[in-house]
């Protein structure tokens, strides 16, 4: 087989019906290949879009593929692939280069940055598996090693592609004899007999659902241990959605001080926190302030459960949860959480409308089959408190927090699960970064509804450090549909025009819908003042 039809092959193995990207004359060859098997290539205006977009689909479907040029495309994705290193999702980045024949006498080739390893080296800071598929012979089974790293940690991998290589053959690897990794019955046992005296004992206990429940595929196992146990839940900010927040036991989603009050007692106030997969980040704890006495943590991580700060090191969290709820005790005695009921969305006439109101008509608007996409600022901290309403459908750079993501993300969201509807929440600000991924839309017949919140630029940082470089130039957000071929738009500044704008939306299934909502400069949620305020100790 050649080397580019057994990546193919590979790549079609993992469930990937489409690759996200754009050519160059280092990866043609490649391309020419890709679109003649079944998968399909999806050229995206930027190629950080295209690793946005990836990404997001790794989040749903489990596996993602970008496909670029040397240097300016690979370069291009740096960010996008650091965020999918730091945030834990499996995306597999594939590099064209130039041919190993063209290297001799190290000539100055165009896209070269110096050494040829140069890509290569930026890379290996933020993939967990590399290959070059250099040598013939080795390259099927070094690309089986490479998607087998990224299926296993979750994490991106970096194949690169030498131009001449593409048509070369190579051996095909004997089939990948899946490792059984020995589980430690008796650790688990133990560990488990702990974790029992400590919840059953507890007056208060509750669950954090963390994002890793996602990543490794625990949504189900977690959903069953939190229905036996009957105990209240939370989750993060990275976690947000990976239980559907209309379940009776959610409480909300916690970030140290920045929560809400009544989130934040449940929270601090608890008694014996089991938290399953989090990822304990400055954005996720309010920088840090969450009140959370290590003695009554049980932490259940990847590399194994740690139990009032006592390590027990290589207890899977899949074994381990599956032998807790089986030792459940039927009914544990506690108390279900205080519900926060959703009051429905009246507007106020004539009102001018504020991040908090539009939050409170989203969560109105909100239907099972829509999943939001938050940008990084005022969207992201305001849209924690939309309720999502099934599991998986919240996607944000909760962690790395790059700007730009949410728009390329819709993409990927929409190719991933066409039976959802993207809902992007987005800064102006962020919005501009990665606008002209809408035009991808419209090409791909994909009909995501974005609500620009218009604040006049970059609104995060207005009460940390005032002046013009928050300032942006304000563009006509509703007329973006006749610059790149399709869409609706909408402005709006009153409470009473949203609703109709979010109906409107909600109709046009063909084309993306972008609704300019025009905030107060100085607006702010709840969530971001509280954040800003711990922040803001630290910029100077
Ligand atoms: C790629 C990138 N560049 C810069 C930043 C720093 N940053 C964080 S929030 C923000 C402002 C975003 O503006 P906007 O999207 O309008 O949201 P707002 O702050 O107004 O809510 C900036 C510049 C970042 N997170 N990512
Ligand atoms: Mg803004």
């Amino acid at each position: 087989m050649k080397i580019g039809e057994y990546l193919i092959k590979a790549i079609q193995e993992t469930g990937t019906r489409h690759v996200f990207g754009i050519q160059g004359d280092y990866v043609l060859g490649f391309y020419e290949q890709l679109c003649k098997s079944p998968l399909k290539v999806i050229n995206t205006c930027t190629e950080q879009g295209a690793g946005f977009a990836a990404d997001a689909y790794a989040r749903i479907r489990g596996f993602g593929v970008v496909c670029v040029t040397y240097g300016v495309g690979g370069l291009s994705i740096a960010n996008s692939t650091a965020q999918a290193f730091a945030e834990r999702s499996p995306v597999l980045v594939i590099s064209g280069s130039p041919g190993v024949s063209e290297r001799r006498d190290n000539p100055l080739l165009h896209h070269r940055i110096s050494s040829f390893q140069a890509q290569l080296n930026v890379f290996r800071e933020m993939t967990i598996a590399q290959a070059t598929l250099e040598d013939a012979p080795t390259a099927a089974a070094e690309i089986d090693r490479v998607i087998n790293a990224i299926k296993e940690t979750k994490r991106p991998g970096y194949i690169e592609l030498p131009r001449d290589m593409v048509q070369t053959e190579t051996q095909e690897p004997p089939p990948h004899s899946v490792e059984r990794l020995s589980v430690d019955q008796t650790a688990i046992d133990e560990a488990c007999r702990e974790v029992l005296a400590m919840v059953t004992a507890a007056r208060r206990p509750i669950v954090l659902a963390g994002v890793e429940v996602h990543r490794f595929g625990l949504q189900q196992l977690l959903l069953k241990f939190l229905e036996r146990s009957g105990l209240p839940f939370v989750s993060g900010i990275l976690g947000k959605s990976v239980v559907s927040e209309k379940h009776p036991q959610f409480v909300g989603i916690y970030e140290g001080a920045a929560s809400p009050d009544d989130i934040r007692e449940a929270v601090e106030g608890a008694d014996c926190i089991i938290a399953v997969g989090p990822l304990i980040t400055d954005l996720s704890t309010g920088i840090f302030t969450q009140h959370i006495d290590p003695q009554r943590v049980i932490l259940l991580e990847p590399g194994g459960v740690t139990i009032k700060q006592c390590s027990y090191l290589g207890i899977g969290m899949k074994p381990f949860l599956e032998s807790l709820t089986a030792a459940l005790p039927e009914g544990l005695n506690v108390n279900p959480p205080k519900k926060n009921e959703l009051t429905p969305f009246v507007p106020e006439a004539n009102t001018r409308i504020t991040i908090e109101r539009l939050i409170g008509c989203v969560n109105t608007f909100l239907s099972d089959d829509m999943a939001i996409i938050a940008d990084v600022g005022e969207a992201l901290l305001s849209a924690l408190d939309l309720s999502v309403h099934e599991a998986n459908e919240f996607l944000a750079s909760g962690y790395y927090a790059s700007l730009g993501f949410a728009v390329p993300a819709a993409l990927g969201v929409q190719l991933a699960a066409p039976e959802r509807r993207p809902l992007i929440i987005a800064g102006d600000g962020s919005f501009q970064m990665s606008a002209m991924e809408l035009s991808v839309a419209v090409r791909y017949g994909l009909s995501p509804i974005v609500i620009v919140l218009n604040n006049g630029g970059y609104g995060t940082f207005r009460s940390m450090m005032n002046g013009a470089f928050n300032d942006i130039q304000p563009w006509k957000y509703a007329d973006i549909g006749k610059i790149i071929g399709a869409g609706e738009g909408y402005t709006v500044s009153k409470e009473e025009e949203l609703p109709l704008a979010l109906m409107a939306a909600e109709k046009n299934n063909s084309y993306p819908t972008i609704i300019d909502v025009r905030l107060d400069k100085y607006d702010s949620s709840a969530r971001m003042k509280r954040l800003t305020e711990n922040l803001k100790k630290r910029v100077r």
